[in-house]
C-alpha cells in the first residue's frame, strides 16, 4: 500500500496478483520460473524477462503458501529484491545471507528448490534456510539480528584465507532494531577496506510498524532520494558547462558529505563509517542490480538501503493492517479464510483476556513486548492502556532490563515472549531481575514443540536454562482455568521473578482435579496406587491416557499436575515414597528439565523410588507437526506407558 511509505520512493503495486487462480490455471507463462535451475538461468533472463519472473513468482508463493501455510507477506515483498541479488552475485562462492530467514522462500525458487507441496511439514522444505536443502542456505537462524555478525565473521575469514567472494547480508527494518545488529555494525564499520555489503530491506514493518529511533531514522533517510536525483542532475548539466562546469561539479561532488547533509539530512550509517547507497525502489529490478553493482564495486562496507512493500501484489496482504500476512495458516488464496476449523480458543487469546482484565483492576500491571504485539495475544492490553503497554522492538535483553526499571520504579511488568527467544535475554533475567529480585512476570508463548517452525522455533529449553535461576517460580497451567488462575497468581508477586509458560494452538478441554496434594494438584487416583505421573503443564491428558493404559495392564497409577513446577514442591517427595515409581513427563528437554529437578528433589529427601523422566531428547527436532514431532520422539501414551510396564517388569525381575 503505498500511501503507507510516506516519502518513499516505491511506486504503487503491480497489477494485483489474481488471488484465486489456481497453480493449473496459471498458463504457460509459469515456464520462466519451471525454467529456472539455479541463478545462472537467471541471468540469462533479460530485464524484461526479469520483470515477468518476478510476478510468476509472486502467483506461486500465493497458490503455493496458501496451502501449507507460512511466511507470506514478507516474501512478496523481496521478489523483485531477490531476483537482482541473484543476477548481481554468484551464490554460492558469494555467500547470500538471510536475517532471520523467514523471507528465503524466493531464494530457495530460484535455488533449484521449486517443490512447496510440503513446505514446513515433515519430509518438505523448510520454512528458513536449510544447508542440507541447498549450497546456497549458509545460515540457518530464524532468531533475529544475527546476520550481520555473520557477515563479520565471515568477510574477516575470507581476507585472513585471501578469498574474495563477496559477503551479502540481507536485514529487515525490523530485525535491524535488534541490539546484535548494532554489535555488529560497530565492528563491521571498524574496518574501512574490508568489503562487506549490507542490504536493509525496509518495508517499514516488523509484524506491525516498526517502532522507535532508528525507525524514524529510516524514515528521515526514505527522503533523501532528492539528493540522489541532485547529483544526477549535477553530472548531467555541470559536466556538459564548458569550462566551470566539470570543476564546479567535481568541486561539488569532493564536497558530498557536507552537500549531501545541506540537501538532505545524512544517515547516520555514513557517520559510522558505512558507505550509504539509495534509498532504492526494491521492486525496480534494475534500480535494484544497479545499486548492487555499485556496492559490489566498493571496497569497504557499504548499505544499501532498499524500500519494499511487505505483502506486494496481493490485495488482501496489503489490508491487513495488524501484520500484511506475516505468517498464515493454510488458507483459501481467493479469500483468506483459513481451511482448517478452529479447534476453539488458544493458548494466547486466553492469556490476552485475562491480562485485558487484570489491567483493569490493576492500574500498576504493564506490558512489554519484542516487536510481537498481535502475535503474543497484548493487541486487547495495548488497545485498552495504550500508555501502559511498550513494543521494544526486537530487543528482548532490553524488554527484560527495561522491565526491571519498571518493577524496581513500583509497577509490575508482564514480559510477554516467544518462549525459544527469551533465550536471548537469560542473563538479564538472572542478572537483572532475579539478582534485584524484581516482581516481573514472564509469559512464554509457543513452550514446548511447536513443529513446523523447526528446530530453532521450538520452546523447548525454558524449563532447563531456567532451572538455576535462584528466586524464580515457573508455572506450567494445563488448561485454561489454570492459565487465568496462575497468571493472577504470578502478577501478585511482587519480589521474584515469575515465568508462565504455554504452548501454540488450541488450549482444549478443562481438566479437572479431584484433589490437592500441597501445591499440587490430583488429576487421577487409585488405591494402592505403583506408579505417581507427574504431568507438566499441557503433558495433562497424554499422562491420564497413560495411566488408562497401565490400568488396562493391571498398574495403578496417581496422576499430579505441580502446577509451579520450579521450585519443586516439598509434598512430592512424601508422596512419591508411596509409589513403586515415578514418571515425570514434559514437553521440553529431559537435559536439566523438570524431571532432572525432581530427581534432586527426591535425592535431597532421602527418598530413593526409582525415577523416569520422559521429555525431548538432546537434540535439534526436525520441521513437522507438533503431533508427528511427539510421536517421533516418543511423547505419546502407548510409548510412556510401554516404557513404563518395562521399567516396572525390570524391577519385578531384580526383586
Ligand atoms: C530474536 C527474535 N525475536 C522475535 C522474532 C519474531 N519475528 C520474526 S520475523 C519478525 C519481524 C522481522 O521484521 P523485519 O526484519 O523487518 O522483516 P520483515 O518480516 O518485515 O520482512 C519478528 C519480530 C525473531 N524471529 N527473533
Amino acid at each position: 500500500m503505498a500511501a503507507t511509505m510516506a516519502g518513499a520512493a516505491v511506486p504503487p503495486g503491480p497489477p494485483a496478483v489474481a488471488a484465486g487462480r489456481t497453480g493449473s490455471e496459471r498458463g504457460p507463462s509459469v515456464t520462466l520460473l519451471e525454467n529456472i535451475r539455479g541463478p545462472r538461468d537467471l541471468k540469462a533472463l533479460d530485464s524484461a524477462q526479469a520483470g515477468e519472473l518476478a510476478e510468476e513468482i509472486r502467483q506461486f508463493l500465493i497458490q503455493a503458501v496458501a496451502r501449507t501455510g507460512g511466511h507470506l507477506g514478507p516474501n512478496l515483498g523481496v521478489v523483485e529484491l531477490t531476483v537482482a541479488l541473484h543476477r548481481v552475485f554468484d551464490s554460492p562462492v558469494d555467500r547470500i545471507l538471510w536475517d532471520t530467514g523467514h523471507q528465503s522462500y524466493v531464494h530457495k525458487l530460484l535455488t533449484g528448490r521449486q517443490d512447496f507441496s510440503k513446505l514446513r511439514g515433515k519430509g518438505g522444505l523448510s520454512g528458513y534456510p536449510c544447508r542440507e536443502e541447498s549450497e546456497h542456505d549458509v545460515i540457518e537462524n530464524s532468531h533475529a539480528s544475527t546476520v550481520l555478525g555473520w557477515a563479520d565473521g565471515l568477510a574477516k575469514a575470507r581476507d585472513l584465507l585471501g578469498g574474495s567472494d563477496h559477503v551479502v547480508a540481507v536485514i529487515g527494518d525490523g530485525a535491524l532494531t535488534g541490539g546484535m545488529a548494532w554489535e555488529a555494525l560497530n565492528n563491521i564499520a571498524a574496518a574501512k577496506d574490508r568489503p562487506l555489503i549490507i542490504v536493509v530491506n525496509d518495508n517499514e514493518r516488523s509484524y506491525a510498524p516498526t517502532i522507535g529511533g532508528l525507525a524514524n531514522h529510516l524514515a528521515t533517510l526514505r527522503t533523501t532520494d532528492g539528493y540522489e536525483r541532485f547529483l544526477a542532475w549535477g553530472k548531467e548539466v555541470l559536466q556538459h558547462t564548458p569550462v566551470i562546469g566539470p570543476p564546479l561539479y567535481g568541486s561539488l561532488h569532493g564536497a558530498k558529505k557536507g552537500f549531501k547533509d545541506f540537501i538532505a539530512p545524512q544517515g547516520m550509517f555514513e557517520d559510522l563509517g558505512l558507505k550509504y547507497v539509495g534509498p532504492i525502489d526494491g521492486h525496480d529490478i534494475t534500480a535494484v542490480e544497479s545499486a548492487l553493482r555499485r556496492a559490489k564495486r566498493f571496497h569497504g562496507p557499504v548499505l544499501v538501503h532498499c524500500l519494499t512493500e511487505k505483502g506486494r501484489g496481493y490485495p488482501l496482504a496489503l489490508e491487513d493492517e495488524a501484520d500484511r500476512f506475516h505468517a498464515v495458516g493454510a488458507m483459501d488464496p481467493l479469500t483468506a479464510e483459513p481451511l482448517a476449523p478452529v479447534g476453539g480458543p488458544s493458548w494466547t487469546s486466553v492469556f490476552g483476556d485475562e491480562i485485558a482484565a487484570i489491567g483493569a483492576e490493576r492500574p500498576d500491571v504493564v506490558a512489554l513486548t519484542a516487536a510481537m504485539l498481535q502475535p503474543v495475544g497484548l493487541a486487547k492490553f495495548a488497545e485498552r492502556f495504550p500508555d501502559r503497554v511498550w513494543d521494544v522492538g526486537i530487543a528482548e535483553q532490553h524488554a527484560a532490563v527495561c522491565a526491571a526499571g519498571l518493577a524496581t520504579a513500583g509497577l509490575h511488568p508482564v514480559v510477554a515472549v516467544y518462549a525459544t527467544f527469551l533465550n536471548r535475554a537469560f542473563d538479564q533475567l538472572l542478572m537483572d531481575i532475579a539478582l534485584h529480585r524484581c516482581g516481573v512476570t514472564f509469559v512464554l508463548d509457543r513452550a514446548g514443540v511447536t513443529g513446523t517452525d523447526g528446530p530453532s522455533h521450538n520452546g523447548v529449553w525454558d524449563l532447563s536454562v531456567l532451572q538455576v535461576v535462584p528466586g524464580l517460580r515457573i508455572a506450567a497451567p494445563r488448561d485454561a482455568g489454570q492459565l487465568r488462575a496462575q497468571l493472577r497468581e504470578a502478577v501478585d508477586v511482587a519480589d521474584a521473578p515469575t515465568v508462565l509458560r504455554f504452548p501454540k494452538e488450541a488450549v482444549g478441554q478443562p481438566v479437572p482435579a479431584v484433589g490437592r496434594v500441597g501445591g499440587m494438584e490430583v488429576l487421577h487416583r487409585a488405591d494402592d496406587p505403583d506408579v505417581l505421573l507427574v504431568a507438566i503443564g499441557v503433558m495433562a491428558p497424554v499422562c491420564l491416557r497413560t495411566a488408562e493404559l497401565l490400568a488396562e495392564r493391571g498398574v495403578r497409577c496417581t496422576v499430579v499436575d505441580p502446577r509451579w513446577v520450579k521450585p519443586v514442591d516439598e509434598q512430592l517427595a512424601p508422596l512419591a515414597g508411596g509409589h513403586r515409581l515415578v514418571a515425570v513427563v514434559e514437553d521440553n528437554s529431559r537435559s536439566g528439565g523438570v524431571g532432572w529437578a525432581v530427581g534432586q528433589a527426591l535425592r535431597d529427601a532421602g527418598t530413593d523410588v526409582p525415577l523416569r523422566t520422559f521429555g525431548v531428547p538432546e537434540q535439534f527436532l526436525p520441521h513437522a507437526k507438533r503431533g508427528e514431532v511427539l510421536a517421533d520422539i516418543g511423547l505419546t501414551p502407548v510409548e510412556i506407558a510401554g516404557r513404563i510396564s518395562a521399567a516396572l517388569a525390570r524391577k519385578e525381575n531384580e526383586t
